[in-house]
């Protein structure tokens, strides 16, 4: 590990665990430390209450059974004037010990079990303030398949949603649909974590008051690339979103120069796994491609999306993702060239 990186985890790490200081999120970081102690909207500040409140619980139990241990250890520890062969005096049963230690716990879980009820009820139940904007979400190994029914917009791995202002707050009602095994769905910032399960649709739900780019990741072992299934919720101003959507309701438009690329892309059966609109393209195995070069990573996040990452996983995608479901296709230097160039003009 190079030096400045070492030093910049350690710093991150550092920012995340004082949350007085944690530092903004700027929106190019492929990888980044998330915190539950930086909630942004709505859903999150009620888990994050709730959260305090368990620790600060688990803080004053951990103080009173600390101290009394501590003070057991050191107020009766051995002393070089013990008298070794009598036993210290024997206590048989004490009403006023045991309510101590049976009734405070029972209150402390009943505490405990309420205010996470109340919580589950808020975040399961939400009562919208306005019409939420629907996505729908369906997991894959080992990427994020991403629709707005309502634009006609499908993408990939990154999420992009309008922020929520207190004057016109924007709830955003995530489907979470599962194409395979079980998934999770957490952006720790932003809600707790909610699952994808195969034939069933769960709803979820985020309401983010900051610009940035918040991560997330699949929360459950789904395979050999679990770990590099990551979200990335884009959060923009309005207006920034309204021009996001009208960029990828636009059908591409192909220039005289991609052709060669174009028959490259469908000759090698691509089209069977991709779908790029207004071609024959039309699998749905992997990531839409249609606007390909509105997304800034490769891979649910593995890389960013910048040429020789793209070049490299033409040439076997298994070298940046091994394990990922996308074979090696086994193109020719000229061919990988020439797609390149073809999807580099998926805008
Ligand atoms: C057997 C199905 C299949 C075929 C054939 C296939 N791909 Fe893929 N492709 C995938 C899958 C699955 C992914 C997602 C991998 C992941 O992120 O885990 C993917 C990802 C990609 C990505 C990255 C997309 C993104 O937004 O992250 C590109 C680019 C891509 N494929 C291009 C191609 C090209 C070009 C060809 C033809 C030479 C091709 N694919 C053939 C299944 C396929
Ligand atoms: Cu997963």
């Amino acid at each position: 590990m190079k030096g400045e990186s070492m030093f910049r985890r350690v710093f991150l790490l550092l920012t995340v665990a004082l949350p007085g200081t944690a530092s903004a999120q700027t929106s190019d970081q492929i990888r980044s430390f998330q915190s539950i102690f930086r909630p942004i909207g709505a859903p999150a500040e009620t888990v994050h209450r709730t959260d305090v409140l368990v620790l600060l619980i688990c803080l004053g139990i951990f103080v009173v059974v600390g101290g009394l241990l501590l003070y057991s250890v050191v107020h009766y520890r051995q002393r070089p004037t013990d008298d070794d062969t009598t036993e210290p005096p024997q206590v048989y049963g004490s009403t006023a010990i045991e309510l101590a230690w049976t009734v405070p716990p029972i209150l402390i879980v009943i505490v405990l079990a309420l205010a996470t009820a109340r919580t589950v009820g808020e975040i399961e139940n939400p009562k919208y303030v306005s019409d939420p904007l629907k996505v729908r979400i369906v997991g894959h190994r080992f990427w994020w398949e991403i629709r707005y029914p309502k634009f006609n917009v499908v993408t990939a791995n990154e999420i992009h949603v309008p922020v929520s202002y207190l004057s016109t707050p924007r709830p955003i009602e995530l489907t979470l649909e599962s194409a395979d095994v079980v998934h999770g769905f957490w952006v720790p910032e932003l809600n707790g974590k909610q699952w994808l399960v195969p034939d069933r649709a769960n709803k979820w739900w985020i309401q983010p008051t900051t610009l940035g780019t918040y991560l997330g990741n699949c929360t459950v072992l789904c395979g050999l690339q679990h770990a590099n299934m990551l979200i990335r919720v884009i959060v923009e101003s309005p207006e920034d979103f309204d021009r996001w959507v009208s960029r990828e309701q636009r059908p591409p438009t192909f220039e005289p120069n991609v052709a060669e690329g174009r028959r490259d892309f469908e000759v090698n059966s691509c089209g069977s796994c991709h779908t790029i609109e207004g071609t024959i393209s039309n699998g749905i195995f992997g990531p839409d491609l249609t606007h390909f070069m509105s997304r800034k990573t490769l891979g649910a996040g593995v890389a960013p999306n910048d040429d020789e990452n793209l070049k490299s996983w033409l040439r076997d995608p298994q070298v940046l993702k091994p394990g990922c479901l996308m074979p090696d296709m086994k193109l020719n230097e000229r061919q990988v060239e020439q797609i390149v160039v073809y999807l580099r003009t998926l805008n």
